[in-house]
């Protein structure tokens, strides 16, 4: 180990309690020689059986089908999910209202996100947030995410363009991290099986023996690993291997606009690849929590300060860092419309 790492584990210790999914950044998380002794296969045992008895008290709160969905396969497919009118305002201020935009480039793939108004401003946009924060939503999408808490909410457009770049990230099979989590798209228009849809492995959200041996093999060279994502604790699996961790193969979701897709995103996951230039436009949400905590909700992001202005005061943040000449995930687009294609 080299020596400045043993001043730098104090500090990093603690975030095995933790969300902190990275080999890379934390030198605790990332040790070799922890997880040849069992820290990640622990870390990920814990948390999957935590996940589990939350998932219990929550069941009785959402709808029987969908939980089934869920518990089977890993996510669920609601089709007309958004009212008519709703809908279609939505649609027309996505189309002619522009917003202020943050791109991030992966390879030909371009995610720019669209924070949500804070306040009820009489918009759509409004009308979006208070979706993620009924109920409903926040039920299932806490049951899918083993963990209720506060839905940061989202318009997300993916734009592909496919000469302009190297290969999509995320068109390679991957979980997001370590434990149950759960992302949300509630798609605005069709994406037919060539707009590159979303696609998950029914069934590997479960955590059988073969996977979790797989998982302790990865934890233990996961740092030098060549791929900066699968270091960064987003497990990346070739899709052959798939059936020898006892789950079934990749199954694209083409789906009609106003489709919500919950997922729990430990289950392996891409998007397919777009042959041709794509613009997909949905509602999209993340929740991802402390996995090891006993209870549901007691969300600090709940909070009415807080609230609907975590992703708002991200993107700031990003903005200063760009500002001081320090790197950026998001770079600030400007204000523009949602389904305009960017520049290569
Ligand atoms: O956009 C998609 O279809 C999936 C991308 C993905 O892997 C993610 O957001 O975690
Ligand atoms: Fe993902």
């Amino acid at each position: 180990m080299n020596p400045v790492d043993l001043f730098r584990i104090p500090l990093a210790a603690p975030a095995i309690f933790t969300a902190e999914k990275s080999f890379r950044k934390n030198p605790v998380i990332g040790s070799a020689t922890l997880n040849m002794r069992g820290l990640h296969r622990r870390r990920v045992a814990w948390a999957y059986a935590m996940s589990e008895r939350r998932r219990k008290t929550l069941a009785s709160r959402i709808d029987p089908a969908e939980r089934e969905s869920v518990d089977r396969d890993g996510f669920v497919v609601r089709h007309n999910a958004l009212p008519d009118d709703l809908l279609k305002r939505v649609r027309e201020e996505v189309a002619s209202i522009p917003r202020p935009a943050w791109q991030m480039r992966q390879g030909q793939a371009v995610n720019r996100v669209m924070p949500l108004p804070a306040r009820s401003d009489g918009s759509a946009m409004a009308a979006l947030s208070r979706y993620l924060a009924s109920p409903d939503i926040r039920n299932l999408v806490g049951y899918t995410a083993g963990r209720t808490g506060h839905i940061v909410g989202m318009l997300q457009t993916i734009a592909v363009d496919p000469p302009s770049g190297a290969a999509d990230p995320q068109a390679d099979l991957h979980a997001d991290t370590f434990h149950p989590t759960a992302k949300l798209w509630l798609f605005l228009h069709d994406v037919r099986e060539e707009d590159g849809p979303f696609a998950y492995a029914p069934g590997s959200h479960r955590l059988t023996p073969e996977r979790l041996e797989w998982e302790h093999q990865q934890a233990i060279r996961a740092t030098s690993n060549a791929d900066r994502h699968h270091a960064a604790g987003s497990f990346r699996l070739p899709e052959d291997q798939l059936k020898a961790l006892g789950y079934g193969e990749v199954r694209p979701c083409p789906v009609p606009g106003n489709t919500l897709v919950v997922a729990d995103t430990y289950g392996f996951h891409r998007r397919c690849p777009s042959p041709h230039r794509t613009v997909r436009t949905s509602l999209y949400g993340v929740l991802r929590r402390n996995p090891f905590l006993p209870w549901n909700g007691l969300d600090p992001y709940d909070l009415p300060v807080l609230r609907d202005r975590v992703m708002l005061t991200h993107l700031h943040m990003q903005d200063r860092r760009a500002r001081a000449g320090k790197s950026v995930v998001y770079e600030n687009a400007g204000t523009i419309l949602a389904e305009m294609m960017p520049e290569a």
